[in-house]
């Protein structure tokens, strides 16, 4: 064969070879070189690209119509994928109302209670069984027959006997026990006003203690923490946790010192670095310990001492022990001379009537209530929407 003929259809052979790949390598689509955010490229399959990594991808990449990969530019699916992701605004957490935070209590006293907004006639037994929801929610065998006696009177002068009439009217009668009172915390102006925490071991002291320094130093007051509990290892350590996380001064002394000397020197220092409330810890007691009982009255004393101002005295009760706070904050009272009630732990309780026994039959306020661990959930106590949670 003529040389010249061979050169001629390998030529030819080559061309159409060279053809077919072109062709083929069109119909595949180019690698999609993308650029992330980072600025570092990155060359990433389709598969890479269907598993949404869209949001790193640069918006002049995905505007340029060969990241499509369709010949003819015709839209084909895995065009959606490329989309700039939405941005979606979260709104700002709504802090729920203390209402709404009660939770257990909440629902484990309506649901006592509950029942009789069905009822059509409220007789002897539902009258009985009224009772007996509020003794098994804590509000405490005296207060719960007195506040019945009440009610019933009332009813029958009204001539009501319908269940929903009959709960309105016992909502309105605990409103009215627990109604005007000083809730308040007292900060006397230009005094070194102490804050004395009591309580038996374990309610909360310290954590509610750790809660109001952040809360007071917020509200533009300088609070100083006396570890008064010298009994137990890690109870200085604990409020000096709670110190450093709220940014409050903090005193302390040796363990197994004497607290009225650690909580004296608390006030001491209050006093020369400007500091007007002096939160006071001290050691978890049980009422029954008479010596130690005689050691808190001790404490209260020498507080009492210039430039020293007892404020407050508030007993820290933990809800969930129901009825037995109520024997704590009779000792305690004779003991401290108590001006208020934190209740801790409302958060895990069914037994919130409790506050009924506390205030009716002891006089003494609920001024603060535990809703939790965090260093937000200590609120002031608001009757209102209280029973307005127990009845809800
Ligand atoms: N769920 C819940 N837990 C709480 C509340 N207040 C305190 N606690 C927890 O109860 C436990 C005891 O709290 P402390 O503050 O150490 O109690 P304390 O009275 O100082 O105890 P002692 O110093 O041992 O007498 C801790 O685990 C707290 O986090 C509350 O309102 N709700
Ligand atoms: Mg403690």
């Amino acid at each position: 064969m003529d040389p010249i003929l061979i050169v001629l259809i390998a030529i030819a052979v080559f061309v159409a070879i060279g053809g077919v790949a072109f062709v083929s390598t069109r119909r595949r689509g180019p690698d999609l070189e993308l650029q992330p955010r980072g600025g570092d490229t990155a060359v990433l399959d389709r598969d890479t690209v269907d598993r949404g990594d869209v949001a790193v991808l640069d918006d002049a990449v995905l505007d340029d119509p060969a990241v499509d990969g369709t010949p003819d530019g015709e839209q084909d699916s895995d065009v959606a994928v490329l989309d700039k992701p939405e941005v979606i605004e979260e709104p700002p957490p709504v802090k729920p109302s203390f209402f709404e935070r009660l939770g257990k209590a909440r629902s484990a006293f309506s649901g006592y209670l509950g029942g009789l907004v069905g009822l059509g006639k409220v007789d002897d037994e539902a009258w009985e069984d009224l009772e007996e929801a509020l003794i098994r929610a804590d509000v405490g065998v005296a207060t719960s027959m007195a506040l019945i006696e009440d009610v019933r009177s009332k009813a029958k002068e009204n001539s009501t006997e319908e269940g929903a009439q009959v709960l309105e009217l016992l909502k309105e009668r605990m409103r009215a026990e627990i109604a005007d009172k000083d809730r308040g915390l007292t900060v006397d102006d230009g005094k070194t006003n102490v804050w004395l925490f009591v309580g038996v071991n374990g309610v909360g002291k310290t954590t509610t203690i750790g809660k109001l320094g952040r809360r007071l130093k917020e509200e533009g007051h300088k609070p100083l923490m006396a570890a008064g509990d010298t009994f137990r290892a890690a109870a200085a350590e604990q409020l000096t946790m709670w110190a450093e996380r709220s940014d409050c001064e903090i005193v302390r002394g040796n363990e197994g010192g004497d607290p009225s000397s650690v909580i004296f020197d608390g006030i001491q220092a209050a006093a020369s670095r400007d500091c007007n409330i002096v939160l006071a810890d001290t050691a978890g007691r049980l009422q029954n310990k008479s010596n130690l009982m005689d050691e808190l009255s001790k404490v209260r004393r020498v507080a009492a001492k210039e430039p020293g101002h007892v404020s407050e005295v508030l007993l820290v009760l933990d809800a969930t022990t129901g009825q037995n706070g109520m024997v704590q904050a009779k000792v305690f009272a004779e003991a401290v001379e108590v001006t208020g009630v934190v209740l801790t732990k409302l958060d895990g309780s069914a037994k919130g009537g409790i506050v009924f026994a506390i205030e009716s039959e002891l006089g003494i306020p609920v001024k603060l209530v535990g809703l939790g661990e965090g260093v937000e959930d200590l609120v002031d106590f608001d009757p209102d929407e209280f029973i307005d949670a127990l009845f809800e």
